[in-house]
């Protein structure tokens, strides 16, 4: 079996680095980018045998995303075409001045993907792995999507550990009930939220009392921001903060810390180093432009993360 599987949405991405927002961008250059699926490449570089589970349209950015995917050494077999609805899309900006996020516009509303539901998607397919991936992105695309999520999250016999990133996208969430990611979370056993995710979208700010809000996954990994990670285990919390690095896209660092915790939990590590490896890649995708960067070879990931204490303070 593979190690892990990913299922979500994947898009050509379409990025604008000069000034002036969208309205005033000349040029874009096109890449592959899905929360999921960066998880999938960023586990296959670091060695791992990965599939990503989704849904493309039968058009050009379809195979660019194919062929994006694969060149990480990610396994396509089973990704789906759908010869009716065409392959999302989003647009997006660098960073602007002084810490303004980018600017991103979403052309994803009725995509291959958002089609995805219990009868397109191969349980069998989706529980191949050790691990499967999934995240609260998926939730927001459609009535069916969600429908899928909470299907394979229902507690069934031969059930991989479930890894659910929150991943609140705002845009995607108008209008719809903030309240199911939660939902869908407490039915998986890791879990990952930003702190000021958790803010945003259910109101809650203090980041201990997440663990109220989510008692029953067996791993709650809590990121602050740039400060700390911690993760609540039936052994107890472990908190590892974050080096300090200079930023040149946040874009990302999400997946990446995702990765990196799976995949040393994949391999067996004990939680503050699997804390420690989420740290180290998400690391080199924040010092790295774009939403993906080569995460450290191994040996040097375990050299790093085996540095004492007093380098990790
Ligand atoms: O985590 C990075 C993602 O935001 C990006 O790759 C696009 O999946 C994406 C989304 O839905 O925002």
């Amino acid at each position: 079996p593979a190690d892990a599987v990913c299922l979500g949405e994947t898009m050509a991405v379409l990025r604008s680095d000069g000034p002036g927002g969208l309205a005033g961008a000349a040029r874009f250059a096109c890449g592959v980018g899905g929360a999921e699926s960066n998880v999938a490449c960023l586990l296959a570089r670091a060695g791992h045998r990965v599939r990503w589970v989704g849904r493309l349209g039968a058009d050009g950015f379809g195979d660019r995303v194919l062929a994006g995917l694969a060149a990480h050494g990610v396994d396509v077999s089973a990704v789906r075409r759908d010869p009716h609805r065409p392959t999302g899309v989003y647009f997006r900006t660098g960073d602007g001045p002084a810490g303004t996020p980018a600017e991103v516009l979403y052309h994803r509303t009725g995509s291959a993907a958002s089609a995805m539901s219990p009868d397109t998607v191969d349980r069998a397919t989706a529980y191949s792995g050790r691990v499967l991936h999934l995240s609260g992105i998926t939730a927001a695309l459609s009535d069916s999507c969600r429908a899928l999520l909470t299907e394979l999250t229902g507690p069934r016999p031969g059930r991989p550990l479930l890894s659910f990133d929150v991943n609140h996208r705002p845009a995607l969430w108008r209008g719809r009930d903030p309240a199911v990611p939660a939902a869908l979370a407490r039915r998986c056993d890791l879990v990952f939220v930003g702190a000021d995710e958790a803010r945003e979208a259910w109101g809650v700010a203090d980041p201990g009392r997440l663990r109220l809000l989510l008692p029953e996954p067996a791993v709650l990994v809590v990121k602050d921001s740039g400060r700390d990670a911690t993760a609540y285990t039936a052994d107890g919390e472990f908190r590892v903060p974050a080096p300090s690095v200079v930023v040149t896209d946040p874009v990302g660092a999400g997946d990446a810390f995702a990765a990196g915790f799976l995949s040393a939990t994949l391999r067996g590590l004990p939680v503050p180093l699997r804390l420690r490896h989420g740290h180290l890649t998400a690391a080199a995708v924040l010092t790295a432009a774009g939403d993906f960067a080569e995460p450290p070879a191994r040996a040097l990931a375990d050299r790093l993360a085996a540095l004492d204490e007093e380098a990790w303070a």
